[in-house]
């Protein structure tokens, strides 16, 4: 097999019926782009052609031939995707005409920069006339990516004006940028076929990435998992597939049958089908009337077309040459990712609307008029220009809950290690946070905003609590509406900030929130933690507790809790209640008593602490509950750690 250097830029046609594209492409390079016997037939294309030419330094450029015939211009957009130079094809002897517009709309609709204009069938006409067509095509590219496009008169007949011709197209192959293959693979499938003895075979051009055999890819958006068992490039044996160029993998383990044009193969697991597509649409100029909201569409974009409806999110109706965000709500779903090119044609009659690029799959019906809605789609519609700001797009998006790389990596459709790198510029520049406990990270605002949250939180409950200086984290979590997950590493950020600090049992404890303390409730804690000293292992009830300092049970309550959270006291159970010494002397008791026996010897242990089991058996069900010591059998022994 002759090696062979392949320039990973595709060209396409486009133009008007019978204009002489498909014969441009014959001798150009050699192949009959009209494979479909029908098309012989009838002299025209209906479907896809696929060719290849050399440079003059060998390198091989792919060609797209597309058909001009209105009825068929879904199929011209399925060819225009992933192509990066297109020649312009307008007959002298008939000039510019509807599908002339049409295709040049799309091309510009599809964000093409580069491209050539051909003029053909030269040899039928009088020069004065080649004169008025190329005044006329001239004129159609005017604000177009083609105005001041190079222009070549020919004759596909005599091969008058095709050295000129080859000479600029291989300028203009060579001048335009080589696709990138970053990114993961992902490829609208153009055509498949079943070949013998080699089962399905799906081509197409892909728009990011590489492939090569046994790699394990995914067709969508059915989902399905097949195989790569042999790739070609311009009908030639290959290495691997990649964007750029033409390519088509043969894979296994699914029926030609099951795979379509409009399909996608990708890599596994990223992308999705979806249904609900936010846009930025711009409306053709040239339209005769405005585009209204609810109108029927065809959604035309990589190889697919499903029928939807567009729904206008910040205009009433949208005027010619004009822009919009819109949601089209499909009937079946298509794949895509931000920043895809696509083009809206109304169903009946059937013209091209306009077209623009996705910003992201809605995961509802948007309302119209919705400020948040409108927001939200300008942030994504910013994010687009820069990796990063998308990045920072899907973190916000997402508040304060931390993401790891795998998520990203899925919900920015891109490579592990580019969003590593997207990670890395964005910690540099402080616009990323990564959470003490590593892996996981956020957007340095919302970062801001799930702090102030917490504090909030705290603030509220000292308010309400004026006497308490910690608080439970199901408070902190019923108040902030945040999960354990998402709470916990905030938590660890605010502790590290000096915000906040870790109590024991979970509670935390907010600097900035705590209650001034009078002289009054001094005393009066004073007194409290003097009668639970002198009750050691007996001590009183909260009841009894309230009748000696004469304070309403609840007050006397709330100031127990507060002793809680100075240490001075501790709870055991729902309602009793022990000094710090005591209790600490009961722990040290049971250790010693334990350690010395083997188990806890609780008659002994009584005797110890001289007291009854209405203090203790609550004691000693609360060691247990704090991990410091299990029944084992019959008996109660230390936990060990
Ligand atoms: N005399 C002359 N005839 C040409 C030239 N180019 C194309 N033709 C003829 O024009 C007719 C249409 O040519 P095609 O190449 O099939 O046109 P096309 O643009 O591919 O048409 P569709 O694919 O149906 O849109 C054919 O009969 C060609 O032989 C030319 O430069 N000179
Ligand atoms: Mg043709």
């Amino acid at each position: 097999m002759p090696s062979m250097e392949i320039q990973p830029i595709v060209v396409g046609t486009a133009g008007h019926i019978d204009h002489g594209k498909s014969s441009l492409v014959r001798v150009l390079t050699g192949i009959d782009p009209d494979r479909l016997q029908e098309e012989r037939e009838r002299g025209l294309t209906i479907d896809l052609g696929f060719a290849h030419f050399l440079l003059p330094d060998g390198r091989r450029v792919g060609v797209v031939d597309v058909p001009g015939h209105e009825r068929f211009v879904a199929n011209m957009v399925a060819g225009a995707t992933g192509i990066d130079l297109v020649l312009l094809v307008v007959a002298a002897d008939d000039g510019v005409m509807p599908q002339t517009r049409e295709h040049l709309a799309i091309m510009q609709l599809l964000g093409l920069e580069r491209g050539l204009i051909v003029l053909t069938k030269i040899d039928l006409v009088d020069p004065e006339l080649v004169e008025l067509a190329v005044a006329d095509v001239r004129e159609a590219c005017a604000g177009t990516f083609l105005a001041g496009a190079e222009l070549y008169p020919v004759s596909n007949s005599t091969g008058a004006g095709w050295d000129a011709l080859r000479a600029g197209l291989a300028a203009a192959c060579l001048a335009t940028p080589p696709r990138s293959a970053g990114g993961l693979f992902r490829m609208p499938i153009q055509r498949v076929f079943s070949a013998k003895g080699f089962g399905t075979v799906v081509t197409g051009i892909p728009v990011s990435g590489t492939a090569a055999p046994g790699d394990e890819l995914e067709v969508l958006p059915r989902g399905q998992r097949v195989r790569v068992r042999g790739v070609q490039a311009y009908a030639t044996g290959a290495e691997r597939v990649r964007a750029g160029h033409s390519s088509a993998l043969n894979v296994s383990d699914i029926d030609h049958g099951a795979v379509h044009r409009g399909d996608v193969l990708a890599a596994p697991g990223t992308f999705h089908g979806a249904r609900w597509i936010a846009v930025r649409l711009r409306a053709l100029p040239g339209l005769s009337r405005a585009v209204r909201d609810r109108t029927r569409v065809r959604f035309h974009t990589g190889t697919a077309d499903p029928h939807g409806e567009l729904v206008l999110l910040d205009t009433l109706e949208l005027a010619p040459g004009h822009s919009a965000l819109a949601q089209v709500r499909l009937s079946s779903e298509v794949v895509v990712a931000p920043g895809d090119r696509f083009v809206l044609r109304q169903l009946s009659p059937e013209v091209t609307l306009g077209g623009g690029v996705v910003l992201e799959e809605s995961e509802h019906r948007l309302k119209r008029f919705k400020p948040f809605v409108l927001d939200g789609l300008a942030a994504a519609e910013r994010a687009l220009d820069s990796p990063l700001a998308r990045l920072l797009d899907v973190l916000r998006r997402r508040g304060p809950r931390a993401a790891s790389p795998e998520e990203l990596a899925a919900e920015l459709q891109q490579p592990r290690a580019a969003v590593e790198e997207l990670l890395a510029a964005g910690l540099a520049e402080r616009t990323v946070v990564a959470l003490p406990a590593g892996r996981r990270y956020l957007e340095a605002g919302e970062l801001e905003n799930g702090l102030e949250r917490l504090v909030r939180a705290a603030r509220e409950y000292s308010a309400e609590h004026p006497l308490r200086l910690d608080l439970e984290a199901r408070e902190l979590r019923r108040r902030t509406e945040l999960d354990k997950p998402v709470l916990e590493p905030l938590l660890e950020l605010a502790e590290a900030r000096g915000l906040a600090e870790r109590r024991p049992a979970g509670a935390w404890r907010f600097h900035g929130c705590l209650p001034p303390t009078t002289a009054e409730l001094e005393g009066e804690l004073r007194s409290l933690a003097a009668e639970l000293q002198r009750g050691a292992l007996q001590p009183p009830s909260p009841e009894e507790l309230a009748a000696r300092l004469r304070l309403p049970l609840p007050a006397l309550l709330q100031r127990l809790e507060r002793l809680a959270d100075e240490g001075r006291a501790l709870r055991v159970g729902a309602e009793l209640w022990f000094g710090r010494e005591a209790y600490d002397r009961a722990l040290a008791a049971v250790e010693e008593n334990c350690r010395r026996h083997g188990h806890l010897e609780i008659p002994e242990l009584r005797e110890t602490l001289g007291t009854t089991r209405k203090w203790l058996i609550p004691l000693l069900e609360h060691f247990d509950g704090l991990g410091f010591t299990m029944r084992q059998g019959a008996h109660r022994v230390l936990r060990p750690r």
